[in-house]
Parts: C-alpha cells; structure tokens; sequence
C-alpha cells in the first residue's frame, strides 16, 4: 500500500491478511544529529527534514520550511479503539513524531495473560497481538510516506510479563517499558517474581534490540512531594539500569525515564535543571528519555504548555535523546487528536528555537546548581548504602523505605511497604531441574541444551528446528473471539463515515459527534459551571461535561470549557465551498512590481464609510499590497462611483480598488456594475483592473457584476497583489 497525503488511510486494507504479516524490521532507531540548513537559517541540533510533513504554522511567512529537532519525538496514542488511533499516528507523523507509545487499557499489568482479538478498551488500548500487528504494519507504511523510521512502544509488565516480552518480539515492537520496580511498588507483585520475570523479559529485549524504558517517573507521579523524591529516583535508575545491562541490554538501549519532578508555580529550574544534571553525571553511558510534569497538572491546556516547555529547556540543556509530549489529556483521560499535535509542535518548536543553545550559554560548576546537584548524588549514594546495609532491595522494599514522603535520609515512614513472601506471585519460583531444557532463543540464565546437542549452546532454538523468533510461521494467530466486541462490528458501525460524503465533528473517535465549547459568564466558578452545563443543553449537545474552569476573578467571571454530542450528519456534497483566491510567491510579486510599476487607486465606493478593511490589504503595516511596492492613490471613503475612474485616468493608474461592505438592497452588487459602466464609458475598461472587496462579497458573483474580481471576508494584501500582477501580466501580453 502506498500512502498518498491526499488519500485516507483504508484500515480495511490493514486487516486483511493481518494472520500472515510481518513486520519490516525491529529494533530502536534513533535520530542521526546533523547541522541542516533550511532557507536562510542553520540548525545544528537537527536531524534530516521529513519526505511529507506539516510545517508549525508561521513557517508560512518563512517558506514552509519545517526542521526536525535530533531528539527522538514521542506521541502517546491510544483512545480504546486501535483502528481509530492509527489515524492518529499518521497525523503525528506528519507532526513530527518517531515514537508511538501505546497506553495499555487501565492497569493492564493486572491481567495474567496475553489477550486476544481486538477488544475495545476504556484509557488505553488493550495489547493484543492483532492489535499490535495491525499498527506495526500501518507505521510500516506511514515511515514509507514520511520518510523516517517510526517506534513503536507498549509496556512489558504484570505477571505476564516475559510474554508480552516475547510477543513485543515477533511483531517488531521497538520499545518498551520494562522495570520490576513498577511491579513491585505500584501492582504489588511478588518481588522474587518480579525480578525473575524481569531478567527473562530484558534477555528477550535485547534480543529484539528494542529500547527500554524504566518506571522512576511512576515515583514523581505517586510521592506526596515529588520534588523530594529525586535522591530515591536516581535509586531506582541505577537498580533499573544495571539489571538491565546484567541481562543483556546494550546500554545505548536503556533508557531513564526522567521527569522534572518540581512545576511551576514552583522555582522548576532551580529544583529540575540540578536533578536533571545530576541523572546525567551519574548514568552518562544510558540515554535519558525525558517526559514532562503530569503530577501537578491540572486541565488547563495553557499552563500544560508552559509547563511542557519549561521541562524542554531542561531536556535542551541537558541533551536528552528522547522527548516525550504530554498534554492536560492525561489527566483528564481523554487522549484527543487535537492535543497530540499540539503538544508535538509545541515540543518541536521550542526544540527548534532552542536550537545550539549550549553554545551559547553554559551549565555553572559552582553555586546553587553545583551544591544542589552534589546533594541529591550524595542523598542518593547514602540511600545505596542504607539499602546495602539491610540485606539488599528486597529488605529495602520491606522496611517501606521507597516513595517515603520525607527526602531522603529523612523518613516519614510512610512509604510503599511490600513483603518478601507477599504479593501476587509470591512463592510461584520454582529453582529449574539440574536437567531443566529449554530450547528457546532469548533465554535467560542456564538452559541446559549442550547436553542434547553441543552446538546448540549458541543457537538453542536448533533443537527445535527454530522458535518463533526464527521461524515467525510458527507463531500462533488468533483473530477476534468475542462476537460482541471486535474490530469488524465497530467499522461495521461507522462504515458509512469512511465511504460516503457524511462527516460528524470528532474528537477522539470516527463520527464520535464530540465537541468542545469555550464559554465565558460574569459569575462565579459553580453557578459559571452550571451555566454552561444548560448552555451545553439548550444548544442541543448530548451527554454536556464540564471539562475546564478558570476564574478570571471571584465574582466578575469565569471561563469553562464544555464538551458535548451532537447527533446529525454533515453531508458534505451538500456544502458550497468557498472560492479560493491563487496566490503568487511573494518574491515573484516584489520582482515583478519592481520591473512593471503599478498604480493603485483606492477607497470605499458610494455611501460606505467603512474603511479598515481596505486599509489593512493597502498599507504596509498590515501586510497589504504597499509592502509588494504598488503605489496607491487612497481616496478616503464614500467616494462617488464616477471618481475612482476620473482619478485613474488623471493619474494614468492601472487598477481601481473599491471597498464596499454595505450590502442591503444588493448595493455592492449594483456599485461593481456601475464602476464598471462608467469606465467603459470613458473608453478606459480595457486598461483599468477593477477589483470589489468586502465582507460581503463573493468572488464569483463580483465577477458576474462585471469587475476583474471581488475579495471577500480574511482577504489579505498577498491574495490581492497576486491576482493584480497576474492580470496586469496577461494585460501587457495581451498589448504586446
Ligand atoms: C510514560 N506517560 O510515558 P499497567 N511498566 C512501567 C510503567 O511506567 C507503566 C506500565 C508498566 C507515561 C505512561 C505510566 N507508566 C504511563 C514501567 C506505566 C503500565 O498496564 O498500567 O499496569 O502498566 O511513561
């Protein structure tokens, strides 16, 4: 399949014949650094610009031009329904995303299972294999159209752990969080299992070369403090890192889950950037996958921004390798496109704009940030010591010593307590047979194979003429087992959405009908609240939530933000499509206009008095057609229709623009065809362009009254200077 950006991608054509594909590579890939120049500017934190892609809005007043930042970009995708994120994915593609994390539905690592099918989740995406396979193969194509290697990440966790690592193999998933600590702390799952599971689950990743991710940050989220949990995160990387080097993981793999743990209205340099320099003198040879703040973050998509990009100064100062983009979404458990693309743009814009900074500004090794730093590496050395002291991580766990609300060495002896025996899977280790064999690749630990067969030390999996990391046929596929809830009755459902002219707003599913609502009332936040609500309703939306309040002041008002549903159909066949005006390259229009001198004569026609709309697409300020170089004769407002075609010829002119906004009794439509009569009249039509604009007017029927063109509502100088040049081209080769 070829992805063109004018097509839409046909999930029908990603199913079929799911059973037989395979991936087309595994393994991470990172971004190669390189200094890349794009138009007048040079970037030297960039990495190469993308075949297809969508450019940050202003880029149009610099050519279009989109760098790429060298840092990995991660979207985390994944609203319950697997077909409908897919889309998702190929929009952040264009956005510039490389790293697809897939949420797993709530609490995945309780299941003790692999699942099956293509069930329908509720804040995630249950990991099934169809599921993976069917996105693996969609990013398969999607990296084709982009024209960057795109990873693709889920988590490897819960009892099921070493088969879901095994699964992540077969269908080319290229990274994965993977940390026992999450197990133990957070799903109180035997310790001794955990490791266990752990090392078998980490031999497998590095088999597969997929980049690990560790779970420290699930500290900042859960501490009752986060800032004072950053000598036990420093803990926690290293315990993460060093088993995961010890069972096999190139260090260039693992990746430290880093999350500024202070936000703002905190002093967040001064706390983040010393705990951030402090990670990356201690762990120097791993990567740092840097996320931001969620834990103090509330449903404001503006303070998530700065809060997103005060954390990506950190992460440029810092070089982290992998960038993580989080929205107020999180939070509210509702991933929408819209926030992805805006928390990727706005992670590669202010990567972009941050661009060499360290060549320009540098990290202190004396004051605050060196005293800090020192200190949290010592807290942290001290922790070691005490856990050594004990016996050992397990005996730490077990005396509560991790997620303590106090900083370390202080304890408040409130932190996370596990039992060595306790948990889910206590006592389910068994120590292997001496004559145990396990003919499998990716194994960890002693497997027994030389006995049958010498050879098979280096390739165990000979034994049985292959597993399925070998020999992929022999993996199992399993498509839907629940009649009630799989991927072909919910298409089924909102078929008539992709293949007909039918549209409904969305905001997270295909023809889902949300919408979102911005409202203001001068009254406080719980009468604003239920203000709204009845606002939502009377305007006919179903299901109204209040998703946002901000008080502007206590009794003077507040905003809230609604969403809601509505139930009709778009039929977009149906829709009357609005003209658009060509525009010409700006420097073209400046060549042109330097070689071929225009003359403009201007002013609003008639009765109108409206003249800020025609002096915004004149004057230079505004950008209007002066900044091209035309001259223009203004002739104030109300002009009488004769004296646009009087002046033009006294001043030997080329173009008469009339503004007219006043609309009642088709008076713009009747003052086109009398400019148009009179110069005809005066034997001037040929020479002169007429050109009509308003808020009124519509291009086509300006036209059919008889001027060159008519200019409606958002017309600016560029759209009016374009179509001048053209018509005084075809004019000139007309005379010639
Ligand atoms: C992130 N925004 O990017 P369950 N293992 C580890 C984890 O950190 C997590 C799970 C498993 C966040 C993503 C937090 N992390 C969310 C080390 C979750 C997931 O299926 O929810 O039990 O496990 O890191």
């Amino acid at each position: 399949m070829d992805l063109k950006p004018d097509k839409k991608l046909d999930i029908h054509k990603i199913l079929d014949g799911l059973e037989n594909y395979r991936p087309k590579r595994r393994g991470w890939t990172w971004r190669k650094k390189k200094t890349v120049q794009l138009g007048p500017f040079e970037y030297k934190q960039a990495s190469e610009s993308l075949k297809r892609s969508i450019p940050l809005p202003s880029a149009s007043y610099l050519g279009g031009i989109d760098p790429q930042p060298d840092s990995v970009v991660t979207a985390e995708i994944a609203s319950g329904r697997f077909e409908d994120d897919i889309r998702r994915f190929r929009m952040a593609a264009y956005h510039g995303a490389d790293h697809i994390m897939v949420i797993r539905t709530a609490g995945q690592s309780h299941f003790d299972g692999l699942l099956e099918g293509t069930p329908q989740g509720v804040g995630g995406i249950p990991i099934t294999r169809k599921q993976l396979r069917a996105q693996r193969k969609a990013l398969d194509y999607i990296e084709e159209e982009v024209g960057r290697p795109i990873n693709y990440h889920s988590y490897v966790s819960g009892v099921a752990g070493p088969e879901i690592a095994v699964l992540f193999a077969e269908e080319g998933v290229n990274g994965a969080h993977q940390d026992p600590q999450y197990n133990v702390l957070y799903r109180n799952i035997n310790m001794v299992r955990s490791f266990v599971d752990a090392a078998e689950s980490k031999k497998v990743l590095a088999w597969a070369d997929i980049a690990q991710i560790d779970g420290a940050h699930n500290a900042n989220a859960t501490a009752r403090d986060a800032w004072k949990v950053m000598p036990e995160l420093l803990v926690q990387h290293a315990i993460n890192s060093v088993y995961s080097e010890k069972a096999g993981i190139k260090p260039e793999n693992i990746c430290l889950s880093s999350v500024p743990p202070a936000a703002p209205p905190s002093p967040d340099l001064k706390l983040n950037l010393p705990y951030a320099i402090a990670l990356r003198e201690f762990f120097d040879k791993y990567k740092i996958r840097a996320q931001m703040n969620t834990k103090y973050m509330d449903s404001s998509t503006r303070e998530a921004t700065v809060t997103h990009v005060l954390n990506l100064l950190i992460s440029r100062l810092t070089s982290a390798d992998i960038q993580s983009t989080i929205t107020p979404d999180e939070g509210r458990n509702v991933p929408w496109h819209v926030y992805n693309i805006e928390a990727l743009d706005t992670t590669k814009q202010a990567m972009t704009g941050m661009d060499d900074m360290l060549s320009m500004v540098g990290i202190k090794d004396e004051g605050h940030l060196y005293d800090k730093k020192r200190e949290i590496q010592e807290r942290a050395v001290l922790m070691m010591e005490e856990i050594l002291e004990l016996g050992g991580y397990f005996e730490a766990v077990e005396a509560g010593m991790f997620v303590d609300s106090g900083e370390y060495p202080e304890r408040n002896d409130d932190g996370i307590h596990r039992e060595i025996e306790g948990g889910i899977g206590a006592n389910t280790v068994i120590k292997r047979d001496p004559n145990y064999m396990a003919p499998v690749t990716a194994h960890f630990g002693h497997n027994n194979v030389e006995q049958y067969d010498p050879s098979a030390k280096e390739d165990p999996a000979k034994l049985i003429d292959g597993s399925t990391f070998e020999k992929p046929d022999k993996i199992q596929y399993i498509d839907e087992l629940d009649e009630t809830d799989n991927v072909y009755l919910r298409l089924q459902e909102n078929e008539k959405y992709r293949n007909s002219d039918l549209v409904k707003p969305e905001v997270e599913w295909l023809a889902d009908g949300v919408v979102t609502v911005d409202l203001f009332f001068p009254v406080d936040k719980k009468i604003a609240a239920e203000a709204a609500l009845e606002t939502g309703r009377r305007m006919n939306l179903k299901d109204v939530e209040v998703i946002h309040t901000e008080i502007l002041h206590p009794s003077e008002g507040t905003r809230v933000q609604i969403k809601g549903r509505v139930d009709f159909d778009i039929d977009i066949s149906e829709l009357e499509l609005p003209e658009e005006i060509e525009t010409i390259p700006e420097d073209e229009i400046f060549t042109y206009v330097k070689e071929n001198p225009i003359h403009v004569i201007a002013g609003t026609g008639g009765d109108d008095e409206h003249s800020v709309g025609i002096r915004e697409v004149l004057d230079i300020k505004h950008g209007g057609i002066e900044k091209y170089g035309f001259n223009y004769t203004y002739l104030g407002t109300s002009v009488p229709i004769e004296k646009f075609v009087d002046a033009a010829i006294e001043m030997d002119a080329d173009c008469i623009m009339m503004s007219t906004i006043i609309s009642h009794d088709e008076t713009h439509y009747k003052n086109m065809r009398k400019l148009h009569d009179y110069a005809v009249e005066k034997g001037v039509r040929d020479k002169l362009i007429l050109l009509a604009g308003g808020t009124q007017v519509t291009p086509e029927l300006a036209r059919k009254n008889k001027v060159d063109q008519g200019f409606g509502r958002g017309t600016k100088g560029h759209h009016v200077a374009s179509f001048i040049v053209d018509k005084h081209k075809e004019k000139s080769n007309h005379e010639d």
